[in-house]
């Protein structure tokens, strides 16, 4: 769905479009709750069993066609150079990071993420947003339960500590957040309608779990 656009000054601040020019606008694409995962699954099962990152496979198979038809490129959150999504969706939406690193959302909570960005030599302004926009929904949370749910301790008030979290995943006992979850992410109190299904949980944890380090 559209996650909203960001506008740049001509030349100032926007993604390189192939010929050199920068992007005067970008649209986010994006998901929340279990919907996308489900559409990815009739995807995934007419595929060959070893397909390489399938998600970001299945993005660029559904999401390209719709950048052309459209004159935009697109760009892909896992495509290295790395994009700045994050700071893109902060304008975009009005969102704000939580102490997990995953912007907050106050509908969606921690269960949405972005497949694209399509990026425009003009600038278009057919999307736009405003919803989430002045409501920081950590700020307002007073109880913060993500900062005592993580076993690992991975999740403070100064950040997401990713070693932490992945030593702990390779541990016997961080078979549990595997299998069922970031347990940090599951106690936030916004969005629950939103959780993700079980399999697509496991799928983005086994992802994360990868390389340990
Ligand atoms: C590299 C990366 C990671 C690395 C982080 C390594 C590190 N030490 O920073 C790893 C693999 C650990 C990771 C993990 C996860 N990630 Co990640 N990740 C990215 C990626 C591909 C690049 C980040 C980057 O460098 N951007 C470039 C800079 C220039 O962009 P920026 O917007 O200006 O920078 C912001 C981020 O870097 C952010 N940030 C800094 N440190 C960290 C650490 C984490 C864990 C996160 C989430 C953000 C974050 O703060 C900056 C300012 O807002 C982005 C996609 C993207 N292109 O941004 C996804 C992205 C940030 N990840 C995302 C997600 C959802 C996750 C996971 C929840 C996935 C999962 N397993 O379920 C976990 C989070 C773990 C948790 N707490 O549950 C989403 C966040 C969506 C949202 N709602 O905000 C993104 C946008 C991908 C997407 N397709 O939507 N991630």
């Amino acid at each position: 769905m559209p996650r909203g656009s960001v506008h740049f000054p001509q030349g100032e601040g926007g993604p390189r479009l192939p010929g050199g020019k920068t992007a005067r606008t970008v649209v986010l694409v994006g998901h929340a709750g279990g919907a996308m995962w489900w559409a990815f699954c009739d995807w995934r099962a007419k595929m060959p069993a070893d397909l390489a990152d399938p998600l970001d496979t299945w993005s660029k198979a559904v999401i390209g066609p719709i950048a052309a038809a459209f004159g935009a490129f697109p760009y892909y959150p896992s495509d290295p150079p790395y994009q700045p999504f994050q700071r893109w969706a902060i304008t975009a939406e009005g969102l704000a990071a939580s102490p997990l690193g995953i912007l907050a959302h106050p509908r969606y909570g921690l269960w949405h993420g972005y497949r694209a960005a399509l990026g425009f030599a003009e600038v278009f302004t057919e999307v736009e947003t405003e919803e989430g926009k002045g409501t920081p929904v950590c700020e307002s949370c007073r109880e913060k339960p993500c900062l005592t749910a993580c076993p690992a301790g991975a999740v403070t008030v100064a950040g997401f500590d990713v070693t932490a979290c992945r030593r702990h995943l390779a541990t016997e006992e961080g078979r549990t957040c595997l299998e069922e979850g970031c347990l940090a992410r599951a106690a936030c109190p916004v969005g629950r309608d939103y959780t993700y299904p079980a399999d697509q949980i496991r799928f983005h944890m086994a992802e994360l779990s990868l390389p340990a380090g």
